[in-house]
């Protein structure tokens, strides 16, 4: 039975179902606000800083990175810029692996999460937690490439593909919430695709920090 291609993109759409005004997209795009870093295994280290029960930070070295135990998250991927890619397989290391090595202050209720260059993204930490929530290091068993954001980049499958940054470099615990890079800049705070909670004028009010 030989399945054309579309007809095999039909049926897994058809499956899953996509969140409003999504499109299924083939291959996968590259998409980034600025240059792609050089990645400098020297220098880079991974952190955690601001509202941690202990009130220090905590860093990590690349090699210390690498050791940390692992995870695999099947999910969908969903962009702003309407494109969804379905059925991706994430490899790397889960949010709740870092929250229960770091865990946050009882008053934290947002995390911003840093990556070069200064791009940031905040999110509810119960989205940042959510067992679906991943800093991935692979897709489909293959490393990723530096413009998908090697060495590490976090993958939050239940919003928008803007809220995981590539180049990961530090995760912020938060005792109130502020806008990331593009939650400044006209995209929503909340970045729910199935409410598809796309820009800022669509948010309510206790959706996010007045601008
Ligand atoms: N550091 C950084 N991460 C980023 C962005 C960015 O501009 N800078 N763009 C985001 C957006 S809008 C999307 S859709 C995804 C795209 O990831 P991809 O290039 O691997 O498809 O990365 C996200 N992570
Ligand atoms: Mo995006």
């Amino acid at each position: 039975m030989g399945q054309s291609e579309n007809e095999q993109a039909a049926a897994l759409e058809a499956q899953h179902g996509l969140p409003p005004g999504q499109r299924l997209q083939r291959g996968w795009p590259v998409l980034h606000y600025g240059p792609i870093p050089r990645f400098k295994p020297a220098s880079w280290e991974f952190q955690i800083f601001g509202a941690t029960a202990d009130g220090v930070k905590h860093s990590w070295t690349f090699e210390q990175f690498t050791t940390l135990p692992r995870t695999e998250v099947v999910a969908d991927f969903h962009c702003v810029t309407r494109f969804s890619m379905l059925d991706n397989r994430w490899g790397g290391i889960a949010t709740s692996t870092l929250l229960d090595l770091v865990p946050p202050a009882p008053d934290v209720t947002h995390v911003m999460v840093w990556a070069e260059y200064g791009f940031s993204s905040n999110l509810r930490l119960a989205d940042f937690a959510a067992t679906t929530s991943v800093l991935a290091t692979h897709r489909n068993d293959e490393p990723l490439t530096v413009e998908h954001g090697f060495p590490v980049r976090l993958v939050v499958p239940q919003l928008y593909a803007w809220k995981g940054p590539k180049w990961v470099r530090a995760v912020e615990y938060m005792t109130a919430d502020r806008r990331g890079f593009w939650e400044e800049r006209g995209y929503h705070n909340l970045g729910d695709p199935w409410r598809e909670q796309r820009y800022t004028y669509q948010e309510e009010p206790g959706d996010g920090p007045e601008l």
